[in-house]
């Protein structure tokens, strides 16, 4: 992909900032971001970058930006990302996870008549707590709370876009994706992201505890950011992917015990843990069957140990 035009919303987020820098090397990428979760230094400026610091709720904003520029793809990676703020927040989780989604699909219809793809970024969430492993992306949905449900009926729209529409669009339902520049700084923050703060910690010499929700043995599908990016720029070129939505994740998970068994060995330390009682609303087991997105030509560069030697190299941790 080169001479292109992108608009990155969330562009400043883990996952979007990690997108950015891979497609502005060769092609013109607009970044919108309001900056709540997403930080302007997780973006590495060029002169292909334009930041426009602003919310995808802001109506005026997105219609100017969508009818004066003419993008090739879009990616819609701004949300409140994290489940708990969607349960404390509702109404405002729902204008940002589900309205600015609605909106941006109708300012699609109206002004990008050249659109190439339009990617939304769903979730795991939307399987809920049903426990048939693995996920497939034909599996039951049980959203449970307000982020699980803004994000399914939103993808639900982006998909009907393109079968009502003809508007060219695809999603995508990421499992647990980990890498460099997740914020640690919520406790629902991703949890190896937590993980990695509390060895920098350990390291340091500084206290250094890890709050374990349960006994360690429930298992997460853990993907590394630059297979994720992979996954989204093999979506957006597709056509067989054209309304229809793919989990993102390994079809492998482990458990959170052996992780820290993982990290511990390739540190050569001991972090030390505390385990407290399991998170209301905690899924035992998760892991996704990526059939779908094998099917098109993925194929993961990285397993759980040489991602996260990547991200603890990347913090200077080894
Ligand atoms: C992930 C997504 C969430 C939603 C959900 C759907 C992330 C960050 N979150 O939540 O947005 O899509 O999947 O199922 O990707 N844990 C600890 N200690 C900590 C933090 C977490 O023990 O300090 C545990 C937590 O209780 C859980 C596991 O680690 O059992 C993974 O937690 P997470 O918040 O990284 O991700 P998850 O799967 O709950």
């Amino acid at each position: 992909m080169t001479n292109l035009k992108f608009l990155v919303t969330g562009g400043a987020g883990f996952i979007g900032s990690t997108l950015v820098k891979e497609i502005s090397t060769c092609n013109k990428v607009v970044v919108v971001d309001d900056l709540s979760m997403g930080k302007k230094e997780n973006i590495q400026f060029n002169d292909n970058i334009e930041f426009i610091h602003g919310s995808v709720t802001n109506e005026a904003l997105m219609e100017k930006i969508l009818s004066e520029r003419n993008f090739d793809y879009i990616f819609h990676l701004a949300a409140i990302a994290s489940v708990a703020d969607s349960v404390e927040r509702p109404v405002e989780s729902h204008r940002v996870n589900f309205e600015s989604v609605l909106m941006l699909l109708e300012l699609v219809r109206k002004y990008q008549i050249n659109l190439k793809r339009l990617v939304f970024s769903s979730s795991a969430a939307v399987y809920g707590d049903e426990s048939t492993l693995p996920k497939k992306e034909e599996s039951v949905i049980r959203p449970l709370t307000p982020y699980a449900i803004d994000k399914f009926a939103a993808e639900q729209y982006v998909l009907n876009y393109n079968h009502l529409y003809r508007i060219p669009t695809s999603a995508v339902r990421f499992f647990n994706v980990y890498g460099p520049n997740q914020n640690p700084e919520s406790p629902y923050s991703g949890v190896i992201s937590i993980l990695v703060d509390r060895y920098k910690k350990l390291i340091n010499g500084e206290p250094a505890l890890f709050s374990l929700f349960g006994d360690g043995s429930q298992s997460r599908d853990f993907i590394y950011v630059d297979d994720v990016i992979q996954a989204l720029l093999l979506i957006a070129n597709d056509d067989e992917t054209l309304g229809k939505q793919f989990n993102v994740g390994t079809g492998e998970s482990i458990t959170l015990n052996k992780l820290i068994e993982v990290i511990d060995k390739a540190l050569n330390v001991k972090l030390p843990v505390q385990y407290e009682k399991e998170r209301s609303g905690d899924i035992k087991d998760s892991v996704a069957d990526i059939s779908r997105l094998l099917s098109i030509g993925f194929k993961s560069n990285y397993t759980i140990q040489s991602g996260l030697e990547n991200y603890l190299k990347s913090e200077k941790l080894m």
